[in-house]
């Protein structure tokens, strides 16, 4: 089928012609409406309107960037890999991952499980609420998905062929190079001009040569090291949850990429908002929370990707008989805290990003009180900055927290 750019009428008439869906909806009327709040893309929720609980997820890529609009173009096979990194993901950590029940290159469309008794974690978050499976789901979904599509776990030619299948997604490692690792920290005319404009941190963040220059590196990582299939745009917006479930959406920024930087980027988030706490809402048992949530993540991956590593007998890196098990156990060890230390230098990039950049979160940027947000701006680029100057001295996720924590 040629290409087409749906909307909320034609949408429907694409479904009728998609067999999976029409057999789940039988003949009932349909009626779609676009939910979509994210920067690129167009989400339907189309239900039946004679059994409400009858509703599906119809997500379509257009040949431009949403939050920008039609001039910023930006090619719509982005679909094709979030299409590939979904079936993927679902089938290592499926619980985690909603249900597909339509894909479609060609429409660069994908239909899906909605989750309709789900919100998303960034909203839930600001809200304080608290998500008691939260840590457990989120360290079983890095774990999984990063060990297993590794050189720790796969064959030599697997992990190439994964590359082959994943890293043609330029532009949108394009877009993260850009967005997330140089042209928020400059003058560009992509930046959110009005903030920029007659603004103190902005001229100092702009002339931080010591900062900028630790960017590099992290971003010479990001675009040199094929660790892992990643996410790659793993903030707390692309994460729907209740109190008992928790699903990871939208990937379509996967690629095989550098181990830290899903890690990194919740990080990045959940410190994002514990400063919207610290200035806002000034809950300090929220606040709390979202300390022991970084910490109980980074413990329970490292613990979970361990586990798996420890019965893993041959993959590309390590054959059996190789070493033996004491090395083994150190160099396992020391791999992982290298994967912690490198996720605190992705995080800093990714909350500073956040202050100037294109893309803002809203619990930062939608501070409507100006001297909050000036103060939660600043808040963020101070921790932003101490993680991206001391990531590689980490050595334990304490002193993770207390970054965080100490920063006035
Ligand atoms: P984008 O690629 O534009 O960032 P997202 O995949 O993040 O789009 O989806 C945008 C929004 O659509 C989400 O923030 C969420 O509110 C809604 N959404 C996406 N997928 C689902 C789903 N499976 N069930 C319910 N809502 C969804
Ligand atoms: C123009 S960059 C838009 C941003 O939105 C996505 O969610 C990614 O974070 C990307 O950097
Ligand atoms: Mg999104």
């Amino acid at each position: 089928m040629e290409y087409k750019e749906l909307d909320v009428n034609s949408v429907i008439s694409y479904l009728k012609s998609v067999d999976e869906v029409m057999n789940y909806f039988g003949s009932d009327d349909l009626k779609a409406d676009e939910i979509g709040d994210g920067n690129l893309n167009y989400v339907y929720l189309v239900s039946s309107t004679t059994d409400s609980k009858k509703a599906l997820i119809v997500k379509q890529a257009v040949p431009y960037l949403r939050c920008v609009g039609e001039e910023f173009a930006l090619g719509r096979q982005r679909m094709t890999y979030e299409i590939r990194a979904l079936s993927k993901f679902k089938s290592i950590a499926p619980n985690l991952v909603p249900e597909l029940y339509h894909v479609s290159e060609d429409m660069s469309i994908v239909v899906m499980q909605y989750l309709g008794k789900h919100i998303i974690l960034r909203g839930g978050l600001t809200d304080a609420k608290k998500y008691p499976n939260l840590s457990e789901h989120i360290s079983t979904y890095l774990a999984q998905t990063l060990f297993k599509t590794s050189s720790l776990y796969l064959d030599s030619t697997s992990k190439r062929k994964l590359i082959d299948e994943f890293n043609s997604n330029t532009e949108l490692c394009k877009l993260t190079e850009d967005f997330v690792f140089t042209f928020a920290y400059m003058e560009n005319e992509t930046n959110d001009a009005d903030n920029v404009k007659d603004n103190q941190l902005a001229k100092e963040l702009f002339a931080d040569m010591e900062f900028k220059e630790r960017v590099l590196d992290l971003k010479y990582k990001f675009m040199t090291a094929p660790d892992a299939l990643i996410h790659g745009d793993l903030h707390t917006g692309s994460i729907m949850l209740n109190e008992e479930e928790t699903y990871v959406i939208d990937p379509e920024f996967a690629f095989v990429g550098p181990f830290g930087f899903d890690i990194g980027a919740l990080v990045a988030n959940l410190a994002n908002n514990y400063v919207h706490h610290t200035i806002v809402t000034k809950d300090e048992d929220f606040k709390e929370y979202l300390l022991e949530t970084i910490k109980e993540i980074l413990e329970l991956f490292e613990s979970k990707f361990l586990q798996l590593w420890e019965v893993q007998k041959e993959s590309a890196l390590l054959i059996d008989g190789y070493i033996d098990d004491k090395t083994a156990h150190r160099y396992r060890k020391k791999f992982l805290k290298s994967i912690i230390q490198e996720s605190v230098g992705f995080a800093g990039c990714k909350m500073a990003r956040r202050v100037f950049g294109v893309a803002g979160v809203a619990e930062i940027r939608g501070i409507e009180d100006k001297k909050m947000r000036r103060d939660a701006e600043a808040l963020v680029l101070k921790i932003a900055r101490e993680f991206v100057m001391k990531y590689d001295k980490i050595e334990a996720i304490d002193e993770i927290l207390e970054i965080i924590k100490s920063a006035r």
